[in-house]
C-alpha cells in the first residue's frame, strides 16, 4: 500500500495536487479541510467550533481530528492507500497517525512537501477568495495561518526526515509541472 501525506503550507497546492495523485494511483483521499468544511455547512456541533477556529486561522483541537481519522480509516477497508491532505498538522497529529498506521500492519510511505514561498501563497489564496469566497482566505487570516503553519506544522518535515520519508518537490510553477515533478517523486516509493 502507498500512504502518501501531501504536505504544505496553506494554499501550496495540497487539494490541487491531491485529485491527480488519486487519480492516477486510485488512493483514498482524506482531506481534513473539506471534513471540517462539510461539518460547518451541515451546522453540526463540531462544525461550528471549527468555524470559529478556522475563521481566526488556528487549528482544530488534535482530539477530535485524530478521533476523525481514526474513524475513517477503520472504516476504509480494500483500498490501494491514502493520500493524506493537511493532515497532520501538528506533531502530536503525524505521531498518532504514526501509531494509528502500525495497529492496521501500515505505515507512511512517503511525506511529500509541497515547496512554496510566503508571497506565492499569499496571491494564490487572495485569488481563491475571489473566487469561491472562503472566509479564511483573507489577509489577516492567511497571515495568521501561515505563522500557525511554520511554528506548529512545519516541524512534522523534520518528524519524517528522520525516518527518511521526506522529500521536498517545487511547488510554484504551473499545476501541470508540479503534479509531473510529483509523479516522478512518487514512481522511485517502494
Ligand atoms: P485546508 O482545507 O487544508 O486548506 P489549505 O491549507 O488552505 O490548503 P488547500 O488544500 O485548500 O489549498 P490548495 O493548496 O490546494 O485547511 C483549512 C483550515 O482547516 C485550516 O486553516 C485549519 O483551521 C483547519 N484544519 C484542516 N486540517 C486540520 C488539521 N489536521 N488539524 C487542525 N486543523 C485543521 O490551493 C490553494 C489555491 O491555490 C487554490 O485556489 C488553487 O487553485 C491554487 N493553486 C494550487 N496550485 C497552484 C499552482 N501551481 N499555480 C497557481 N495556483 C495554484
Amino acid at each position: 500500500m502507498k500512504n502518501i501525506i501531501l504536505f504544505g503550507a496553506p494554499g501550496s497546492g495540497k487539494g490541487t495536487q491531491s485529485t491527480a495523485l488519486v487519480e492516477r494511483y486510485g488512493l483514498r483521499h482524506i482531506s481534513t479541510g473539506d471534513i471540517l468544511r462539510k461539518e460547518i455547512q451541515a451546522q453540526t456541533e463540531l462544525g461550528n467550533k471549527a468555524k470559529e477556529l478556522m475563521d481566526k486561522g488556528q487549528l482544530v483541537p488534535d482530539a477530535i481530528i485524530i478521533a476523525m481519522i481514526e474513524e475513517l480509516i477503520a472504516k476504509s477497508t480494500e483500498v490501494k492507500g491514502f493520500i493524506f491532505d493537511g493532515f497532520p498538522r501538528t506533531v502530536a497529529q503525524a505521531e498518532a497517525l504514526d501509531s494509528m498506521l502500525v495497529r492496521y500492519g501500515q505505515k507512511i510511505s512517503s511525506l511529500l512537501e509541497l515547496v512554496v514561498p510566503d508571497d506565492v501563497v499569499m496571491q494564490r489564496l487572495l485569488l481563491r477568495k475571489e473566487q469561491e469566497g472562503r472566509s479564511d482566505d483573507n489577509e489577516e487570516t492567511i497571515t495568521r495561518r501561515l505563522q500557525v503553519y511554520h511554528t506548529q506544522t512545519a516541524p512534522i518535515a523534520a518528524h519524517y526526515a528522520k525516518q527518511n520519508l521526506h522529500h521536498s518537490v517545487d511547488g510554484t510553477g504551473a499545476v501541470e509541472e508540479v503534479t509531473a515533478r510529483l509523479f516522478q517523486v512518487v514512481e522511485t516509493l517502494a
